[in-house]
């Protein structure tokens, strides 16, 4: 089962991690340099099973980025948290306010003023994949132009986009940690009208892992990411592969990665596109139609801020 892939990665980590303090000040086990490969070419939709994956959560979050922008009012709108702790960490430091989580995203959905000045996490993934600003003061759509490539020049070694602005880092609420998305099409049509499909293929570069909370909301999300992108350029799913850097256990959730590694895993789940939007901005959320999700229960974990 490939989830395996996954909780071996655990196991290694309890055994062989190496400890060290991070900089959230928890601790982490750590690792560096990995890599884990999910065929979707049968229609599967890698959401682990050893616990519940909030799969729609993750996918709201990859429409997000998709549409370019970086303030949570619109993930909070579509009922997505997972940002907040963020902008809410900073207004509390700038403010000495004690505001709880739940005042603090009431204000920004009701007061846009708010949202503008609290609510961004700065030039984060959305604006660098669609409105990249080069030195002549140029924007780039890099998803529009990947797409572009894969429907004119399939064979190009050149079809990724970034989020690593070296310019843009320290007005980022965090620098990313998925950076690289680099496409390869396989089995390509010999030429125009041929009619055969290629089948398209997402590398994942990731430089930084939280392997017991954010690694499986990646994992789904940039699978996601090729069910749509493959979609758009008229090719069948390949393989994504995902590469992490610093692959990482924060101590607190060792308790948690036990029993996910005392649990068997259960089949994948498939996923089916309902429609075929315009463009790649035509998709929402109802358009992800999942199938045979049948997870164990869900294990909460605290998030390292
Ligand atoms: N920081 C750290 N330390 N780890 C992360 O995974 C992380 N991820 C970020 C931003 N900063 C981060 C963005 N993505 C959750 C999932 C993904 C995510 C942020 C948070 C999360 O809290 N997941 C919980 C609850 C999900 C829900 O409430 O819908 C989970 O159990 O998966
Ligand atoms: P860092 O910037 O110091 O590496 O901290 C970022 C933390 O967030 C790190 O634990 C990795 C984690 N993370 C993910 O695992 N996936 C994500 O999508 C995001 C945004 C963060």
């Amino acid at each position: 089962h490939p989830e395996y892939q996954y909780l071996d990665l655990l196991e290694h980590l309890l055994e062989k991690g190496d400890r060290r303090i991070d900089r959230t000040g928890v601790g982490t086990l750590s690792m560096f340099g990995t890599m884990m490969r999910f065929d979707l070419s049968d229609g599967t939709f890698p959401v682990y099973t050893t616990k519940r994956v909030y799969w729609k959560t993750a996918v709201k979050e990859m429409l997000w980025f998709l549409t370019g922008q970086t303030n949570i009012q619109s993930l909070l709108r579509e009922n997505v948290r997972i940002w907040t702790d963020w902008p809410l960490d900073k207004y509390r430091k700038a403010t000495d306010e004690a505001i709880s989580q739940d005042e603090f995203e009431s204000r920004i959905l009701s007061d846009d003023e708010f949202a503008l000045k609290w609510g961004d996490l700065g030039p984060v993934y959305g604006k660098q994949w669609r409105h990249w600003l080069d030195a002549n003061g140029n924007e780039h759509d890099q998803i529009a132009d990947v797409i572009q490539t894969l429907k004119t020049n399939p064979a190009s070694r050149r079809m990724l986009f970034h989020a690593w602005n070296v310019g843009e880092l320290d007005r980022m609420a965090l620098h990313p940690c998925h950076m690289t998305y680099q496409f390869y099409a396989s089995e390509m049509a010999s030429g125009e009208g041929s009619g055969s499909r290629g089948k398209l293929s997402l590398l994942v570069g990731q430089r930084s892992c939280d392997l017991g909370l954010g690694n499986a909301f990646n994992i789904c999300q940039q699978a996601a990411l090729l069910y749509m992108v493959a979609q758009q350029v008229d090719m069948t799913p390949g393989e994504l592969i995902w590469v992490g850097g610093d692959v990482h256990l924060y101590l607190n959730h060792i308790e948690m990665a036990k029993t996910l590694l005392s649990r068997e895993p259960r089949p994948f789940p498939k996923l089916r596109l309902a429609r075929r939007p315009d463009s790649i901005d035509g998709y929402r959320i109802e358009d992800f139609q999942v199938t045979g999700y049948n997870p164990h229960p869900p294990l909460e974990a605290p998030v390292a801020v």
